[in-house]
């Protein structure tokens, strides 16, 4: 039976698992949990993960959450160089995906969930401007390198793809990160990419509809 993932394309978080398992060409069955109509709140699902949230991925009754924590385990369990074993290089991939943990998803999140879960209809300029320092902030990684975490891609890079294509579907200009706008095209090439693309347009295109201005100005 081939292990599954409890997946919704909408969710940043879910997406870096789904772009790990198509980078690494698994055969993983794909389960879609609409969290808008509360199916991540059933009590099945509760025994998978207590915290009601995507990404899930179980494998018999090994059950891993933390979108970036399975990211780690599946690149290493085919000894992936997306993950590489090589101490320092690997500790790079590890630090850029704190960083992606805890500054390009919070950022994401405080930008769209009060729109989504709280009937806010208008985003505050301190969330929009918490984006382009976000933005700025991985411009400058890749002043060292061309991918995040070094000269090949990572999945570190995969993560922060997650983020960025959904800051991009919702209508960020990058003209000011011009590293950061080469780096989104050349993950064009990887599997996922379009995937990954278009679960971020749904989720950019449910903002739109909820707010009363434009997404991104
Ligand atoms: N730190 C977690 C965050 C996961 C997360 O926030 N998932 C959200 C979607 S973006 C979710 O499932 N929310 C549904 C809920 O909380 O009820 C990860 O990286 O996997």
């Amino acid at each position: 039976m081939p292990a599954v993932l409890y997946h919704n394309a909408l969710s940043p978080p879910s997406r870096v698992a789904l772009l790990t398992i198509r980078n690494l060409g698994l055969d993983v069955e794909i389960k879609h949990i609409d969290t808008y109509k509360g199916e991540q709140n059933t009590v099945e699902y509760l025994k998978i993960n207590p915290l009601h949230q995507v990404p899930v991925y179980v494998d018999g009754d090994f059950i891993l959450t933390e979108s970036r924590a399975i990211a780690c385990y599946l690149a290493s369990s085919v000894k992936s160089n997306l993950y590489p074993s090589d101490l320092k290089k690997r500790s790079l991939v590890d630090s850029r995906l704190y960083f992606d943990a805890t500054n390009s998803f919070p950022v994401l999140r405080d930008f769209a969930r009060p729109v989504l879960r709280a009937g806010v209809k208008k985003i505050s300029q301190d969330r929009r401007e918490a984006v382009k320092v976000l933005l700025n902030s991985l411009e400058s990684f890749l002043e060292k390198s061309e991918w995040f975490a070094g000269d090949e891609l990572t999945i570190a890079d995969l993560a922060i793809l997650s983020s960025v294509a959904s800051f991009k579907a919702c209508g960020v200009s990058f003209v000011e990160f011009p590293k950061l706008f080469d780096w989104y095209n050349r993950c064009k090439a990887f599997p996922g990419f379009t995937e990954n693309q278009e679960g971020a347009q749904i989720l950019a295109d449910k903002l739109s509809k909820l707010l009363e201005e434009p997404l991104w100005k």
